[in-house]
């Protein structure tokens, strides 16, 4: 586009005038009908029917300040490693939830509290966050706990959902790149499940080169979601992508999309097809309970045997390289998306039994195979029988009845598509509200656009995405907001605030700085009452409280090179009276919510006096609210 098109030679009110002029131009021609491919339409095309949708649409968007959200959105910060807190429908962020990156706000990443959650992995500064998904409880959200995977890293952390902070961090041996993640929806979470996406050898020890792939696997990997443990692991044939779990607590499902176990693009595309894994976990807990499994890698996690021809899991053929892997709400399909087919396959759940029991062979349980357009990726479902499925490349969703999909494959005459709208650009996940649990509720669907393009104000070469909020409450889906995201909300969720009971303020006995204030109590020291400062050889632990707007410590000493170790308790009650501490030129920064206690440590590298302040507001005399620690030299 040229600087002129971009409207960068005229200020900013003509350039909003003009674009009211374009998009009165274009409303009507940008309308598209029911399985109608659109015509090439040009950007400003794409734009102009979204304020006549937000007219028309039957959910309001619009929420006034001071007025609450009716959900919580949970969003993956892709790789930035993060977690995001969203009101939905307003799009507002709300929060974020520092997981698999450091956080300077917070100190996440830098408090020994921090540090101690992510234990092994601790050291390393970097994630990308993919698939946020809250434990269930006979298939409805419970507001308990949030589960993400960090593909980069091959982990797997946990968000408590009372305190809004990760408490829980796996690295899971044996794989490369934790991809899909879900959770056993009923009876309730006692799982998390993920997949290994990337084949590696299985004693992946150096020994085997690069020439000979013919040990590489990849594992389905199942964990306990109250300890956050390996529970164990399932070797497959190909790898896996997404995916998901059945209402009954019987069924995982996973993609596969390189069946061929190619090693390069080529190789990984050449199949017509590739798979669907269904794993039967009853099959699995009883292979596990009379021992058979093996070991790998010096680790004890037991590896079960699940490749083609096992009792544990069946194979079903599906076209080609699948993504996604979505479970219809009322618990009848699994819905394989698929990606270069412009179709999804539909797996009956109720046709898995008789599959398992080899009464019928693994295509005899699709019972559609619905065409939708180009690069079909996620699928998302309301409480009206209804899917709406990504198409990647054609910027678009595809609303479709699912019935309808089945009676067409069945030779009935039926036109299974409701509606194909344009979304900005290139969507990749897309959520309904509460529509991967029981309680789907029609009321919301998010299209996460990988691309924005013309969006937003350009602010250079690097583009936010696009999170697109549409209204599916009527017959017709409409686009409501446009919300630039931050590398790369991969995929997202949507609770009902009811489900939610967020604290107000710690609990003085929180398991997140238990093992702080078992220090303490070595120490001798009573974290609520005193200030103190305990020499241990080199190691200094320094005690102070902090209560608007002063610090228990005005002043404390160290010599050079000590070892210094900071644990702030914050005594206010008041809720969100949050302090900080942060000590000048070391790189030390944190917060202390209200009754917390949190600590941090770093080399005394610098002779003489620096000051330590508290970097979070927290009353008219903020400012003031500081100290002096001496270097000795
Ligand atoms: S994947 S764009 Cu990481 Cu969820 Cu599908
Ligand atoms: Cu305490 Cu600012």
């Amino acid at each position: 586009m040229s600087k002129e098109e971009l409207g960068l030679d005229k200020n900013a009110n003509d350039v909003a005038l003009e674009s009211e002029e374009r998009r009165k131009f274009f409303s009507k021609s940008a309308l598209i009908g029911a399985g109608v491919v659109a015509a090439p339409m040009t950007a400003a095309m794409f734009a102009s029917t979204a304020q006549a949708q937000v007219k028309s649409a039957a959910n309001s968007p619009v929420v006034h300040p001071g007025e609450l959200d009716e959900y919580y959105g949970f969003w993956s910060g892709g790789h930035s490693g993060e977690v995001r807190i969203m009101g939905i429908p307003s799009m507002r962020e709300l929060m974020r939830i520092p997981v698999f990156n450091i956080d300077s706000a917070t100190g996440w990443g830098l408090t020994n509290e921090s540090k101690h959650i992510k234990g092994e992995s601790a050291h390393i500064l970097a994630g990308d966050s993919h698939h946020p998904h809250m434990s269930m409880t006979d298939g409805s959200y419970n507001g308990k706990y949030v589960f993400i995977n960090d593909k980069a890293n091959s982990r797997v952390a946990r968000i408590r959902c009372d305190i809004m902070k990760c408490d829980k961090m796996l690295t899971v041996p044996n794989v490369q790149a934790v991809h899909g993640l879900r959770v056993q929806k009923a009876p309730y979470t006692k799982y998390v499940v993920c997949n290994g996406e990337f084949e590696i050898p299985m004693n992946n020890d150096g020994k085997d080169g690069m020439e000979d792939v013919s040990t590489y696997r990849s594992l389905y990997n199942v964990i306990n979601a109250e300890t956050m443990e390996m529970a164990f692991q399932v070797m497959v044939d190909g790898n896996l992508d997404n995916t998901d779990a059945d209402y009954d607590g019987k069924y995982f499902a996973s993609t596969c999309y390189n069946s061929e176990m190619g090693m390069n693009l080529g190789e990984m595309i050449t199949s017509e097809r590739d798979h669907v894994v269904i794993f039967s976990l009853a099959a699995c807990e009883a292979a596990l309970k009379a021992g058979k499994f093996k070991t790998y890698n010096g680790n004890d996690v037991p590896v079960l045997d699940g490749r083609k021809g096992s009792e544990l899991t069946r194979y079903i053929p599906v076209p080609k390289s699948p993504h996604g892997l979505n479970t219809s709400p009322n618990g009848e399909y699994f819905v394989a998306n698929g990606k270069l087919s412009p179709t999804v396959s539909i797996i009956s759940i109720k046709k898995l039994d008789d599959l398992f029991a080899n009464k019928i062979k693994p295509r005899d349980t699709i019972v559609a195979e619905p065409e939708l357009g180009l690069g079909p990726l996620h699928t998302a479902f309301d409480n009206k029988g209804n899917a709406y499925t990504t198409l990647f490349l054609d910027s678009q969703i595809a609303k479709w009845n699912v019935q309808d999909a089945i009676d067409a494959h069945n030779g009935k005459k039926v036109n299974y598509i409701r509606q194909k709208l344009d979304v900005h650009y290139q969507p990749g996940h897309n959520h309904t509200s509460q529509g991967e649990t029981r309680d789907a509720d029609g009321k919301w669907l998010i299209a996460l656009c990988k691309f924005s393009k013309d969006r937003f104000l350009p602010v250079g070469p690097l583009k936010p995405e696009n999170d697109q909020l549409i209204d599916i409450s009527g017959d017709e889906m409409k686009l409501v907001h446009d919300g630039p995201a931050f590398a790369e909300p991969h995929d997202c969720m949507m609770v009902h605030r009811s489900k939610m009971k967020p604290l107000k303020i710690w609990p003085r006995n929180d398991p997140f700085f238990a093992p702080t204030h078992a220090q303490a109590k070595k120490d001798g020291v009573d974290v609520y009452t005193q200030n103190k400062v305990i020499r241990d050889g080199k190691k200094v632990r320094v005690y102070m409280t902090s209560i608007a707007p002063t610090y228990g410590m005005n002043e404390f000493k160290v010599k050079l090179g000590d070892e210094v170790t900071v644990i702030v308790t914050n005594l206010d009650q008041v809720e969100d009276v949050t302090h900080g501490f942060c000590m000048t030129n070391h790189g030390v920064q944190m917060e202390v919510g209200p009754q917390a206690t949190s600590s941090i440590t770093f080399i005394a590298n610098k002779p003489g006096v620096q000051w330590y302040y508290c970097n979070w507001f927290c009353h008219a005399l903020h400012m003031e609210m500081r100290g002096r620690m001496l270097v000795e030299a």
